[in-house]
């Protein structure tokens, strides 16, 4: 144990010293010991995972404080990723497989009669995030520390992350979670750093000592934000990078004068108050409702981490404009985006800038990514809350957009329309400030998540905005973190790779496309398809107890996990396996297939409430029925998470990423299945169009409306009854779902879900897409039941060629382009320092 990088993540223990192994098992023993207080005979399940955690973290410090420091002094340009969310799941294994002390903990281990797999199980999720947005910000903190970006995250130490589902006679329940109540074993609380925040209060304008006029804000409440850090080792452990996530402290907890009032219980009651403001992460990624708390959280966390963030830059450079130098502050979407008046506020009226110089130091410091186009999801706040809340920001905002909108009438001067569309403020039905305009102007670059994307913001939503900053929107395609999504969720196939090409895959996924001969190659096909077929026995076997009755592990695993929304159309796939089951019934010749759905509605979302019971109802029918139940099963998978996607993506032959054209921005679980070998079955949406390009359109499936065609059938007018009308297939399915086929006891349980697609409008364009979408269910169906062999072919070139969505070439790209740094150990290129 005293080499603390990493070794090898294959165990094998003969190969082990017998030193390393009693080092390792001493520093258990003393954890549970002096940490805890228990010998070995006592402990439970969940004492041996705290003081396995703290073994592992005690590795991780010394390269931690090292990376730190060397930060520190290196003079490196530093980068901030500001999000409301990380989505991190569980840290154990990661960490172990990061510090390459997998053989040795695993021996340790079972000198103590005790299992790591197991020991993993006890670990609870740090679910800090609704879905891709919040996962995405995980990954690039794992990237960035593997390739040596000496980065930090920024969120919030959410006492309670994202719910727990739990399906009650088919319908969500939500179930309150709390990952703390046992102590995290991971984190560090730093209580000394901590900062007052300031909510309410009010703006006067005074003289400075050169008569300046100046403005100063006073008065309110004060919440202190305080630190919890998060040591996250890159692959390797040459890196270890920090998530400082900020808890809310009340700041008078002790009210003296009140105390002698007598009035105790009230004292205590306002401090807790404001200490809401970090108790629980919003469970929406929907729509934006404007809730009073949610925007506190913004404020909060965007004014803690700033002043964090200031506070070190002057540590070392007594000179602000030097800041978008020496700092870039990227902000995930538009959730930390109060952040770019608060730096001006900071900057004029702490720091004494003027207007012009604090402005450019703004824009030179931020860049924001946009992850969502739809209306629905784009946060505005009232104006009227900045008001009441941050008057300092509101006024600043103003100037802001005073300044902005003087320079577009100059430089446009017929278009009278362009400012209104343009402004920062929307003036109807009530005024509100735009958050996403406001990060737009404040930022350097602003980027989108996939290639599609980021043309539909320059044509939509964001084509006034491109027109006046023509260079400012740039694509920065998303990816996922090779070590979570298959090394460690896939440790056969990982296993299989490395033994044929060697280890550098981990970290340099352009590595793989070393495997594209072996797709020819007889024999490792066939351990390919033995090491799939091995994936899918160990979800059967876990689901078995969750769900009735086993899985078919020959049959197709037809996959679609991610949140439950109208546009992603968990319904299009329920259509079509109603679809399949009358074919069944009518005799046809149908290949065995397992489809499972997961994923969690938000808890206001009353559509997607509905699709989960329509979804649990549907499956209830058809796996009873005696007919069909050997040849079609339906499984909805409860409470997804980070967690149980590790168990999901190695198991799954058929991806399914079936948004309507033009809706998913990306999508991140199209790339984690693929790259565990399945094949997509798909739109030309997000990310799924990159994909093709990389593993060749001929190994996916693609079906229905592009972007395009949606555009154009919006603007002439879509009527989904023409699709019904011509698809006798669709019209009996739409029929039994509303006649109450598969909720008898209450016949009329689902037709809202039907009238949503029918008299409704079908917004998102389940009619137009669904005789497609059987064909291209057909031919998937054929290839993997016709020719086995060439499937698993595909799916090998399709893992082959998944380089390209490594997060870890993404983090280079932004920072290359993005935040102006070079990465000091390019991936692929470890060397020992
Ligand atoms: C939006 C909102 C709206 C206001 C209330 C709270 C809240 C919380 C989260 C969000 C985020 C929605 C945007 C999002 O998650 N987008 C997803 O980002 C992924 C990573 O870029 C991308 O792969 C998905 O396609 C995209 O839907």
């Amino acid at each position: 144990m005293t080499d603390r990088r990493r070794r090898s993540d294959t165990p094998s223990a003969a190969a082990l010293p017998d030193r390393e192994v009693r080092d390792v098992q001493r520093r258990l023993l003393d954890h549970l010991k002096h940490g805890i207080g228990k010998d070995a005979g006592d402990a439970t399940p969940h004492d041996w995972y705290m003081v396995t955690a703290r073994t592992v973290r005690d590795l991780l410090v010394e390269t931690w404080i090292d990376s730190l420091r060397q930060a520190d002094h290196s003079d490196a340009k530093r980068i901030y990723y500001l999000s409301l969310e990380f989505l991190i799941g569980r840290s154990l294994k990661a960490n172990v497989l990061s510090t390459g002390v997998l053989d040795v903990t695993c021996a340790a281990l079972a000198v103590l009669g005790q299992d790591l797999d197991a020991i993993a199980e006890q670990e609870p999720e740090a679910a800090l995030g609704n879905g891709g947005l919040g996962r995405l910000a995980a990954c690039f903190i794992d990237s960035m520390a593997t390739v040596g970006i000496p980065g930090m995250g920024y969120g919030i130490h959410y006492h309670h992350g994202m719910f727990g589902q739990v399906i009650e006679n088919g319908e969500q329940r939500e179930m309150p979670e709390n990952w703390l109540a046992r102590g995290n074993p991971w984190e560090f609380a730093r209580p000394e750093v901590a900062y007052p925040i300031r909510f309410g209060g009010h703006t006067v304008e005074y003289r400075d000592q050169d008569g300046r006029p100046r403005r100063h804000w006073e008065g309110g409440e004060e919440v202190i934000a305080t630190a919890y850090d998060l040591p996250i080792p890159g692959f390797g452990a040459w890196t270890v990078n920090n998530i400082r996530l900020w808890d809310a402290k009340a700041s008078k907890g002790f009210d003296l004068a009140r105390f002698n009032r007598g009035d105790y219980i009230e004292a205590v009651r306002e401090a807790s108050a404001s200490e809401t403001i970090a108790q629980v992460l919003y469970p929406d990624d929907s729509t934006s409702q404007g809730k009073e708390l949610r925007f506190k959280q913004e404020y909060f966390f965007a004014a803690a981490s700033l002043r964090d963030i200031l506070r070190r830059f002057l540590k070392r450079h007594g000179d602000l404009a030097r800041l978008p130098e020496k700092v870039a502050v990227q902000l995930n979407d538009t959730h930390p985006s109060v952040a770019v008046p608060e730096l001006m506020r900071l900057l004029m009226d702490e720091h004494r800038l003027p207007w012009g110089e604090a402005w450019e130091i703004c824009v030179g410091t931020f860049a924001y990514t946009n992850h969502t186009l739809l209306p629905e999801a784009l946060e505005t706040w009232p104006v009227a809350l900045f008001e009441r809340l941050l008057p300092r920001h509101l006024e600043i905002i103003y100037e802001i957009n005073a300044r902005f909108l003087d320079d577009v009438r100059h430089r446009f001067p017929g278009e009278h329309d362009l400012a209104r569309r343009v402004s920062l403020i929307a003036e109807e039905p009530e005024k509100r400030v735009r958050m996403a305009h406001l990060a737009f102007v404040g930022s350097h670059k602003v980027n989108g998540v996939a290639r599609l994307h980021t043309d539909l913001m320059r044509a939509g939503i964001f084509s006034d905005l491109h027109r006046l900053f023509p260079d400012r929107i740039v694509n920065r395609t998303n990816g996922i973190t090779p070590r979570r999504w298959l090394n460690q969720a896939n440790p056969g196939l990982s296993g299989l790779i490395t033994a044929r090409i060697g280890e550098a895959w981990k970290t340099d996924l352009e590595r793989l496309r070393e495997l594209m001969p072996l797709a020819e190659e007889e024999g490792f096909r066939a351990a390919v398809m033995a090491e799939k077929r091995e994936a899918k026995e160990r979800l059967s076997r876990w689901l078995a107890h969750r769900i009735s009755g086993p899985l078919d592990p020959s049959s197709l695993f037809d996959v679609q996990v991610k949140r439950i929304h109208e546009y992603k159309r968990q319904l299009l796939n329920v259509l079509h396996v109603i679809h399949r089951y009358n074919r069944l019934w009518a005799g046809d010749d149908v290949a065995p297939r397992t489809v499972l759905i997961a994923g969690k509605a938000a808890p206001g979302y009353a559509m997607a409430k509905a699709i989960i019971r329509l979804i649990n109802d549907v499956a209830d029918v058809i796996n009873r029925d005696p007919a069909t139940r050997d040849a079609l099963k339906l499984v909805f998978v409860p409470d997804y998470n980070v967690s149980v996607a590790e168990r999901i993506m190695p198991a799954a032959d058929l991806s399914q990423q079936i948004s309507t054209a033009g809706t998913e921005a990306s999508g991140t679980g199209n790339m984690k299945l693929a790259l565990n070998g399945a094949l997509t079955i798909g739109t030309r949406d997000g990310a799924n169009i990159e994909i093709a390009e990389e593993v060749g359109e001929e190994n996916l499936f693609f079906f229905g409306l592009s972007a395009g065609d949606v555009e154009r059938m919006t603007r002439e007018g879509y009527d989904p009854k023409v699709f019904v009308a011509s698809n006798p297939a669709l019209a009996r399915v739409l029929d039994m779902i509303s006649d109450g086929y598969f909720s008898p006891s209450d016949p009329g349980r689902h037709r809202p879900i039907i009238e949503s697609l029918t008299s409704g409008g079908d917004r998102y364009m389940l009619c137009a897409d669904f005789a497609a979408y059987l064909e291209a269910q057909d031919k998937a169906e054929r290839l993997f039941v016709d020719d086995p062999d060439d499937w698993t072919r595909r799916s090998i070139l399709t893992i082959a060629r998944m380089g390209k969505f490594s997060a870890d070439g993404v983090v280079m790209d932004y920072a290359r382009e993005i935040w102006g740094v070079q990465p000091t150990h390019p991936a692929g290129a470890l060397h020992v320092a």
